[in-house]
């Protein structure tokens, strides 16, 4: 019996080795590697090479990859430095890169405008630091409460290895908190003014990313609780963000 069983696993084994030697795999066994997209690179925050925005992603099932980065603190790092997150990523070509995150729309630098987030810097290969704030972002779909898919703009690269920092330095003036949340950042390559973009594209991504029919500085409190009183249903997704911005104040 013992002998029958040594047998039959041997024979199986030749019978492997002849399909392999044939050069056909068996049936249901081929390889299928994902479909690549060339002209878009797409990093999820969570998997940052180095951060001190929190200790650990913050699970939610809205978000690209389900995980999330936030910054929430009332106190600074006592003169030791700022709030960062930083990544390496790879372009496969050089030329024109459209730079998006999806995250909280940044504070903004007029102090006319409501504050409920902080503004934030980028940093590409350790050059200085550039500004991001409401000004100068696109805030394009509001895809998740207080997450936004936001435009930061071109950027001219060269193919290869790359790092960029997204750096927190200012609080948001509602309450003097630190306050952004960074799902993921995206680059989209360009030619002669135009993406170019083709599938397959992300289960996360802007439907539209000509859309700007939200990208208005938002209102303060006490316009958006007019605004609720006055419009129920809230029909513009945008209208719930300050609220939801005030309920983290409260918890
Ligand atoms: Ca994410």
């Amino acid at each position: 019996m013992r002998n029958a069983f040594v047998l039959s696993i041997a024979a199986a084994f030749i019978f492997l080795a002849a399909a392999r030697s044939d050069g056909a795999s068996p049936k249901g066994l081929e390889p299928v590697f994902p479909a690549e997209n060339g002209n878009l690179v797409f990093i999820e925050a969570e998997d940052a090479v180095s951060t001190n925005f929190a200790r650990e992603p913050v699970l939610n099932f809205g978000t690209s990859g389900f995980r999330t980065l936030q910054l929430n603190r009332g106190t600074g790092l006592e003169g030791v430095g700022s709030f960062y997150a930083d990544y390496v990523f790879r372009l496969p070509g050089s030329g024109t890169w459209e730079l998006w995150y999806g995250g909280t729309p940044p504070g903004p630098r007029d102090d006319l405008y409501p504050s409920y987030t902080s503004p934030f810097s980028v940093s590409l290969d350790s050059q200085k630091p550039q500004p991001v704030t409401r000004e100068t972002v696109a805030a394009v779909e509001n895809y998740s409460p207080t997450y936004t898919w936001n435009l930061i703009g071109d950027r001219s690269l060269d193919a290869g290895r790359h790092t960029i920092r997204f750096e927190v330095t200012e609080k948001r003036r509602i309450d003097g908190r630190y306050f952004f949340y960074l799902d993921c950042f995206f680059l989209v390559k360009k030619e002669d003014g135009k993406r170019l973009l083709a599938q397959p594209l992300p289960a996360a991504f802007p439907r539209n990313m000509d859309d700007r029919s939200i990208d208005a500085p938002f209102p303060t409190i006490d316009d958006m609780l007019i605004r609720i009183r006055i419009i129920p249903a809230r029909s513009s997704p945008s209208l719930t963000y300050p609220v939801c911005i005030r309920f983290s104040v409260t918890t």
